[in-house]
């Protein structure tokens, strides 16, 4: 299979000015007919035109009316062929879909018995022939036609222009969307919904229809989603000055979806896992996410569908961006600092494993064999730390001017990285040519930093050196990587006192591989807090004292380093701890930890979100990382072992806070409450790890006690880890009174493939005969197949159950679902981390599914990278 290149990109042959589509829709034989208005690209001389198309019955071809001879065009794998077409013409092609067969879930395809469609990257070209390419940008007029009965409702990008009822029983309705877009962006619904909705007057005082479209017995649970849109719109005028620009806003949820949503035109696709709320149903979490992805995906409206990209491998372009514009959003609902570090910990436990991997490539990658496989971490969060960078050096103003520059230069066009890299550096007369490396470059750089004091001269110095460390062989972005730019945000802090020292504050900036900073005018060795904020998407190698650590932990003024000083040295602890279980040792808990424990517990000063994460310790998968070779059965043992000793150690703070939490009464959705509960839920984790009589009884009481979902989850998740009477009667509880919900149904399967119980595996297996199993769903895959994958300990089992239960899986969805199997797979692309037997053993699957006959590309190109 040949790997599309960056390198090797075209402008098109022709450009298209418009396209009428027609659907006549039909389970099983969908007649879509498109007219599509061509013209030659002035810059090219061909008469050829290459038309991508997958998976389609061709009817009838014709050119200006005139229908096609089969000499005159040529079929191919992929597409089709016309030859000697005119300077300009119109082409029409009619062409069978299946929709009820396609489980791939990229095309038209059925959910629910409804209509649906994903286009983006490459889905377009299973609806019909198209240059299905994101710069060549069009306008489209729809018409749908379909069965009255079984489709009320049929929606399309745009506003709608007309509608009709037909003799047949069916009828028909015209869209038309007068922004030109990329076929990406196309998006069909329809089906039996109902609608919830609302509105939004812009600041130019147009008023916008707001519509959340969803399954009959969802529609009580929409609010939240309109309210999220509502502020999201708000948020981006009031930070970047961008209105919406149609009349109509649509989000249509639906069950079967590979991602979390997509950004179609004036018509949002979204799974309902990120729409449907009511807190008997929805975690504090979800609440969250969904106002995080309806944010998103509504400002993708600037930064992805007004401006778009050029070319796929500039993908970055439009996700990292719309990524950082979303935490910007989120931080500004909520605490910038805990929102921070959420992002910071997600990037840790995702990207840093990818960019350390075989599947390492830089934001903007230099090639693919299937771009669904390129919707990652990398191109997501890392794009936005990227974007973050500029925004840090720049200051929010410097940043605003460069956006209001882009739109300038760029509105209604397909762009690239180094056009969004341009229009910040001309916006703010700075240059950021070095910048251009962050886009090249795969890996994360390590930043050393070592401190000299001179007493004499009252001189502080920070030397900062930066390298890469070596990636896998054959990593695309890794040959001779130089320095990139670094902003280091430092605060100094007087030793004595704790306070901050103001006039050394600030951001220092590493464009060089290592430089000295020297702070002067002090009378004593101060203590340095170095990349505050996390302000590079680097790893940190400072050594460190115990002392200093724990004293950053109770002084520092930098919100996301007082909780990392915290995670870095319960992390030194951790792994000692680990070796200790290895070498057969018998473990103590620090003295130093537990004080500083004891201090964040009896912190009054901080809100209760802060403290939930500053009394977490670093998740094993984290920890797993700092090891040499990852042994997940000592870093479990480890890691429980502190937990079970600082619950003893504070049994009494610990029950005296969680009564005090817990005495909140009725269900209230604000953020004081919000956090109260995330810091409840933390401690009694803590009391339950102490596995006594009274600390279930707590558990199983919060249970069946509980009036929200948050509580409730969380009480059944510790459950699911214990050996207790009291497990199996609350997911027997659990799963009666919500089995008519697939999205909670979601989280009974996997809070069980998360257990740390030894009989997990045993459990998982047992839940995949389970009759609400299915593989055509990928919420359901994933909630069970992706969570047990996350589940270090037991997927990770000695005897390679786990990795034969998961090569299984992707065995039987590959074929039918290359996206969700490929995303499955990359749950071994850490197995050179790992002792030799784990690796042979992982190493011997990714072999059994290399084999397999007819392995679907995305799968391929995962597995092919990791054997390399
Ligand atoms: N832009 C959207 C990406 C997306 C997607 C990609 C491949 C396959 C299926 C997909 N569904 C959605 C989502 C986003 O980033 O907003
Ligand atoms: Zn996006």
């Amino acid at each position: 299979i040949q790997p599309v290149l960056r390198s090797d990109y075209q402008p098109p042959a022709y450009w298209i000015d418009n396209v009428e589509l027609d659907f006549d829709l039909d389970p099983r034989e969908t007649l879509v007919t498109a007219r599509i208005s061509v013209r030659r690209n002035a810059q090219q001389s061909s008469s050829t035109l290459d038309l991508a198309g997958e998976n389609l019955k061709l009817q009838s071809v014709a050119v200006d009316g005139k229908r096609l001879e089969q000499t005159q065009y040529q079929l191919r794998d992929g597409g089709m062929t016309l030859l000697d077409l005119p300077e300009s013409c119109v082409i029409e092609t009619k062409v069978l879909v299946s929709p009820v067969t396609n489980k791939s879930l990229s095309g038209l395809y059925q959910t629910s018995g409804n209509f649906c469609t994903q286009c983006e990257a490459v889905g377009f070209r299973r609806i019909t022939y198209f240059l299905d390419r994101p710069d060549v940008m069009t306008t489209y007029r729809v018409t749908i036609r379909a069965d009255k009965q079984t489709c009320p409702v049929m929606l399309s990008n745009g506003n709608r222009i007309s509608q009709r009822d037909l003799d047949d029983g069916r009828h028909e309705v015209v869209w038309e969307d007068p922004f030109p877009k990329p076929s990406y962006l196309f998006a069909l619904v329809a089906g039996n919904l109902k609608c919830h909705r609302g509105t939004f007057t812009t600041r130019d005082c147009r008023n916008v229809a707001l519509e959340i479209w969803v399954e009959p017995q969802n529609i009580d649970k929409c609010e939240h989603a309109l309210v999220s849109l509502q502020k999201s719109m708000k948020w981006d005028e009031d930070v970047f000055g961008l209105q919406y620009d149609l009349d109509i806003y649509m989000i249509v949820a639906v069950n079967d979806f590979n991602m979390g949503a997509m950004e179609n035109k004036g018509l949002n696709v979204f799974n309902s896992k990120y729409v449907l709320a009511l807190p008997d149903t929805a975690t504090d979490e979800d609440y969250m996410l969904i106002e995080a992805v309806i944010a998103h995906e509504y400002f993708h409206n600037w930064t992805g569908n007004r401006v778009t990209c050029r070319d796929w491998f500039q993908l970055t372009l439009k996700e990292g961006l719309t990524v950082f514009r979303d935490q910007q959003f989120t931080a500004d609902q909520t605490s910038a600092a805990v929102k921070r570090i959420d992002d910071v910990s997600g990037l840790r436990a995702g990207q840093f494993v990818e960019d350390s991997g075989p599947m390492a490539h830089p934001i903007r990658p230099e090639s693919y064999i299937s771009m669904d496989n390129f919707y990652t971490a990398t191109v997501y969060r890392k794009g936005a730390e990227i974007i973050r960078m500029y925004h840090t050096i720049l200051g929010a103003e410097g940043f605003r001017r460069g956006m209001d520059l882009y739109f300038q230069r760029h509105d209604n066009s397909a762009v690239t990285c180094d056009d969004f890299r341009a229009a910040m550096a001309d916006a703010n007369n700075v240059n950021f040519d070095l910048f251009d490396r962050w886009y090249s470059q795969a890996g994360t750089p390590e930043l050393t930093v070592s401190e000299a004091w001179d007493a004499a001269k009252g001189e502080y110095a920070l030397t900062m050196t930066q390298s890469y460390p070596p990636l896998p062989g054959g990593n695309p972005g890794t040959e001779g990587r130089k320095p990139v730019p670094l902003p280091v945000r430092v605060g100094l802090l007087d030793a004595e006192s704790g306070e901050e020292i103001e006039q050394h504050g600030g951001v220092v900036m590493l464009q060089t591989e290592s430089e000295t900073y020297t702070f002067g005018g002090l009378t004593a060795k101060p203590i340095a807090s170095v990349l505050r904020g996390f302000s590079a998407p680097v790893r940190l190698r400072m050594q460190r004292s115990n002392q200093d650590l724990a004293f950053l932990m109770a002084h520092d003024t930098d919100s996301f380093n007082r909780w990392d000083a915290g995670q870095t040295l319960a992390t030194k602890l951790l792994l000692d701890a680990a070796t200790g279980v290895k070498n057969g040792e018998k473990l103590k808990l620090s003295q130093e930890f537990s004080d500083a424990f004891g201090r964040v517990l009896s912190d009054d000063s901080v809100d209760e979100a802060f403290k939930a994460l500053a009394l977490t310790l670093p998740r094993e998968s984290v920890l797993g990382q700092e090891m040499d070779v990852i042994d997940p059965d000592s870093l479990h043992t480890a890691r429980q072992f502190y937990r079970t000793r600082l619950a003893e150690t504070f049994q009494s703070e610990l029950t005296a806070l969680y009564k005090n939490l817990a005495a909140d009464g009725a269900y209230k959705n604000d953020q004081k409450s919000i956090n109260r509960r995330r810091l409840k839920n933390v401690v009694l984790a803590y009391l339950s790890a102490l596995e006594t009589p009274e600390s279930v009884s707590l558990v199983a009481d919060q249970f069946n006690q509980a009036d929200n979902m948050t509580d409730k989850q969380a009480a059944l998740s510790l459950l699911a880890n214990l050996d207790v009477p009291a497990r199996d009667e609350a997911l027997t509880a659990f799963y009666k009174k919500y089995q008519s919900d697939p999205l909670v149904i979601d989280k009974w399967f996997a809070v069980q493939a998360v257990s740390s119980r030894a009989d997990t595996i045993e459990q998982v297996k047992q839940l995949t005969t389970h009759p609400d199993f299915s593989v055509d769903n990928p919420n359901r895959v994933r909630s069970l197949i992706g969570a047990f994958t996350q589940n270090q300990v037991r997927f990770h089992q000695a005897d390679g159950a786990g990795y034969k239960l998961l090569a299984d899986y992707v065995l039987k969805i590959e074929s039918a679902n290359p996206q969700l199997a490929a995303r499955l797979v990359a749950a071994f692309n850490s197995y050179r981390r790992f002792d030799e037997t784990r690796q042979t053993q992982m190493q011997n699957e990714l072999k059994r599914i290399a084999e397999h006959p007819g392995l679907c590309k995305d799968v391929h190109e995962i597995v092919q990278r990791a054997l390399h």
